[in-house]
């Protein structure tokens, strides 16, 4: 009764410890307490591994209690939510991200010490949780940690894969991908929710009844599997706000298919209920690339459809009209992966819920937008009707209804243009037919983006043009950005602590427009050494990290050059090592009594992981590695260069190798990378860019001003007159002699694996030359000399060093989602209140 269940009540708020208290003793306790309760360890020894267990068990503690706080919060304010739904969600380490943002990183630090441990050694036990590929699934992170910061009532989407991105090991100069399964020791960041389960149907069939006059739809049949959901706080920054990222497991259903078991095979039948769990088993490892795999789509539909149920239980938990669906739910699609969305929440409203389908198609549009993340053809997601026909008999059948209305629209507005309606179309008229998951995004859309100004201009100039003129009100831009928690307070621990002391506190973590006021500082000699000393620090750092994990020793002194991202042809790390041969060349020829004069130290480091099947960017690594290997044999070299392939470059490595990075690459063909983000982490940690005019390049040109950084290369406007050349010309008579010379070395075999090297340079000779390394090849060699001539003078470079810092506020996701929340969610902030003025 009502009675029991208030004097029940009031006896669990005296029970519950509210917001467990922080000073040393309590969290020393807190930890031993896991020790020997969680972990069933002894107290009086423990390893740094179960150390670090009990850590994040008692992190966790303080964790769920300001999450569920801010779950009722959202819930008692009725407020209208954000659903952020993503394939892929790229997080790095939780541990002394959640200490810094919940302001406890010091308090743990006396507290471990006193147990016997080193915090910083104590990170290093955690496994680096890679539920993405690149920047994809890091932006999604990195918004996550936005959303909480700035108190908006949102939730993360997306899929608890068994197995993440690949671990890469270099061998003899060749990738080998060793299965990550990141799972193995547990997982303390997570809560297993054994009660929310929600069914997903696959294959089976439609069938049509008919009731008071009007033909339903029934799905049925197939196979069912089970969504599992695991929760992960997300904390925000100065704020108590705690978030959730919300993981779908698949499970075989709880249904038992009688007919099988009867049918006496035991063990055939245990079998396929057993297939269920590997559709949420293993994360696709390809960047940029779309592969057309059935698995593939089940994982997107999993997702989507376990979501809109959540979605719209939540919604239903109130009594109140489907009207009001767009004013209490945002959806937005991170790329077209989780598109179906769409379809699926339009399936439901029409098929379960009994709502016109003219009503329903308003709701949906309403409450969803799409951000596009590239323009590369082989990214765009195409299923052949058949696969997704036979796998959502249904929805396949939506998309057709969809269509059919979209196009009559269309042909009212301009009658007879069958061009048009063939390029606006859902299915593309090929054998086999086709769904264009990118039109069915933006049809079903009120707002769709892109990712930096340029990318934006391309969507509404080239590949969405019809689309655009349309609906030009839909098309927006929302230039990416990053947290400035991991990528400058956790990963550049000195940077923070001299903006905190110049800036008399540390709300610059959460407004880093404050950093600009430090212009002033830019000519202050303290100011620069203090700027210099970080960094070379930093690099000492990577030094020993290379130490470790490549055996080759790194000179201090010399330039550290980085380009860390995927492998891909577009993004060109060809054309940096095809420079790299030539600056070693231009060593070689040089009289070895010059040499220290002409030329400046310099190490060149590349890391990425390429896909799995992309021949070419494995090629491109092993022509780096046999770079590296002659290079760094060569005594009359010595340290005046040393070439070194990073292995497994992921979220906690960047956070080691971006901070001590003075000169960084991003030297993608103009117009093909969409954005790029960690051209925004290492402005943000005092690197200088290298870089074409190209994503985001462009708007940190504008803020850091072009004199900052060594911009170069053909403009996004030229690209297609000098891929016409370059296709008309024989490429020895347009490339530059430096480059020529370069490829002729290679083909001689002079790097040896000549065989499949001559493939790789073959790729760019044959008048083939797609992303244009041959074009932009004479003017890279000039920014590079302009790199060298700055780089001798140390206070010049530390003065650009600091600008770009200090100007980069813009690249905050702080920014980005407040943006996003603005213009495209219509959401607001609520921030739950602090708990120690909260009488309870
Ligand atoms: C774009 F299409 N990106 C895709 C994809 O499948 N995966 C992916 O990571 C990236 C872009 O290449 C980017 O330019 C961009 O900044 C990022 O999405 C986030 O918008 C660099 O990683």
């Amino acid at each position: 009764g009502s009675q029991n269940s208030l004097i029940q009540n009031e006896k669990m708020w005296k029970l519950m410890q509210s917001y467990i208290k922080n000073d040393k003793e309590t969290i020393q306790q807190s930890i031993v307490n896991h020790v020997e309760y969680t972990l069933a360890k002894t107290r009086f020894d423990f390893s740094i591994f179960h150390a670090y267990q009990a850590i994040s068990h008692s992190v966790r503690d303080r964790l769920i209690e300001a999450f569920n706080d801010t779950a009722q919060y959202f819930t008692h304010h009725d407020c209208k939510r954000v659903y952020y739904l993503s394939i892929e969600f790229l997080m790095g380490r939780y541990l002394q991200n959640a200490l810094i943002n919940l302001e406890l990183e010091d308090n743990y630090k006396e507290a471990v010490l006193e147990l016997g441990y080193n915090l910083e050694s104590v990170y290093e036990q955690e496994v680096d949780p890679a539920l993405g590929n690149g920047g994809l699934g890091r932006l999604a992170a990195c918004f996550l940690d936005s959303m909480a910061t700035l108190n908006l009532p949102a939730w993360g989407y997306g899929i608890r894969y068994s197995y993440g991105i690949f671990r890469q090991l270099i061998k003899d100069g060749y990738q080998y991908e060793v299965p990550d399964y990141w799972l193995d020791n547990g997982n303390p960041w997570e809560i297993e929710r054994l009660d929310v389960n929600y069914p997903i149907r696959f294959y089976g069939y439609v069938r049509k009844i008919h009731e008071n006059g009007k033909e339903k739809s029934i799905w049925e049949g197939g196979e069912l599997v089970l969504a599992r959901a695991y929760d992960n706080p997300i904390p925000g920054y100065d704020t108590y706000n705690t978030i959730n990222l919300r993981l779908w497991r698949s499970l075989p259903a709880r249904e038992f298919d009688f007919n099988s078991f009867n049918q006496g095979d035991y063990f055939k039948a245990l079998e396929e209920r057993e297939k269920a769990e590997y559709i949420t088993s293993v994360l696709y490892p390809n960047d940029s690339n779309y592969s057309g795999k059935e698995l593939r789509l089940k994982q997107q539909y999993l997702l989507v459809c376990a979501t809109i149920q959540d979605v719209i239980r939540r919604f239903k938990k109130k009594k109140r009209d489907w009207k009001e669906l767009p004013e209490k739910i945002a959806v937005q699609l991170n790329d077209t992966h989780p598109a179906m969305a769409i379809v699926e929440l339009l399936r439901v409203l029409i098929d379960h819920e009994g709502i016109e389908i003219e009503f329903a198609w308003e709701l949906v549009y309403k409450s969803f937008s799409y951000t596009n993340h590239t323009i590369l053809p082989e990214a765009l997601e195409k299923w052949g009707i058949d696969l997704l026909g036979n796998l959502l008999p249904r929805h396949l059948e939506i998309v057709y209804i969809i269509n059919f209305i979209f196009l009559e629209k269309v042909s009212k507005k301009f009658p007879n243009d069958h061009h048009r309606l063939s390029s606006l179309s859902i299915i593309e008229e090929s054998n086999p037919k086709k769904i264009r998951m990118a039109n069915l995004s933006i049809i079903g859309s009120h707002a769709v983006n892109g990712v930096a100004e340029i990318h934006s201009k391309l969507l509404t100039t080239t590949l969405f043009k019809d689309f655009y003129e349309l609906r030009p009100k839909k098309f927006q831009n929302k230039t990416n950005g990053v947290t400035p928690r991991r990528w400058i307070r956790c990963c550049n621990v000195q940077l923070a602590q001299l903006y905190t002391e110049q800036l008399g506190g540390d709300t610059w973590v959460t407004d880093l427009t404050q950093v600009r006021c430090l212009e002033n500082m830019v000519e202050d000699p303290d100011f620069q050494n203090n700027w210099q000393r970080i960094k070379r620090q930093n690099k000492e750092q990577l030094k020993w990290w290379v130490k470790e994990n490549c055996q080759i020793d790194i000179n201090i002194d010399s330039l550290f050059d980085v380009q860390v991202k995927r492998l891909h042809e577009y993004k060109r790390q060809f054309m940096n090592i095809l420079y790299v041969i030539h600056r070693y060349l231009s060593i070689k020829k040089t009289p070895a009594d010059q040499r220290h004069a002409k030329f400046l130290p310099r190490t060149i480091m590349f890391g990425g992981k390429a896909a799995p099947g992309y021949i070419n960017a494995k090629r491109i690594i092993k022509l780096i590695c046999s770079v590296a290997d002659k290079v760094n044999t060569d005594s009359e070299i010595g340290d005046l260069m040393k070439i070194v392939y990073l292995p497994n470059y992921n979220v906690s490595n960047a956070q080691i190798i971006i901070p001590a990075t003075e000169l960084s690459q991003h030297i993608s063909t103009a117009g093909l990378e969409a954005s790029g983000t960690s051209n925004m982490k290492f402005v943000m940690n005092g690197s200088l860019i290298i870089g074409t005019m190209d994503g985001a390049n462009v708007e940190i040109a504008e803020e850091v001003g072009k004199e900052n950084m060594f911009i170069f290369g053909a403009l996004v406007d030229e690209i297609e007159g000098l891929r016409n050349h370059m296709r008309n010309t024989e490429p020895s008579q347009y490339f530059p002699p430096e480059l020529n010379e370069v490829l002729q070395k290679i083909d001689e075999g002079f790097f040896g694996a000549v065989d499949e090297l001559r493939e790789l340079i073959n790729t760019i000779r044959n008048r083939n030359d797609y992303y244009l390394l041959g074009a932009d090849f004479k003017s890279y060699l000039e920014a590079q000399k302009k790199v060298d001539e700055c780089y001798k003078n140390k206070s010049l470079w530390t003065k650009m060093s600091i600008r770009n810092a200090i100007r980069s506020s813009k690249f905050s996701s702080d920014r980005t989602i407040q943006q996003y929340a603005d213009e495209i969610w219509g959401v607001k902030a609520f921030q739950i209140p602090n708990p120690s003025q909260n009488a309870r």
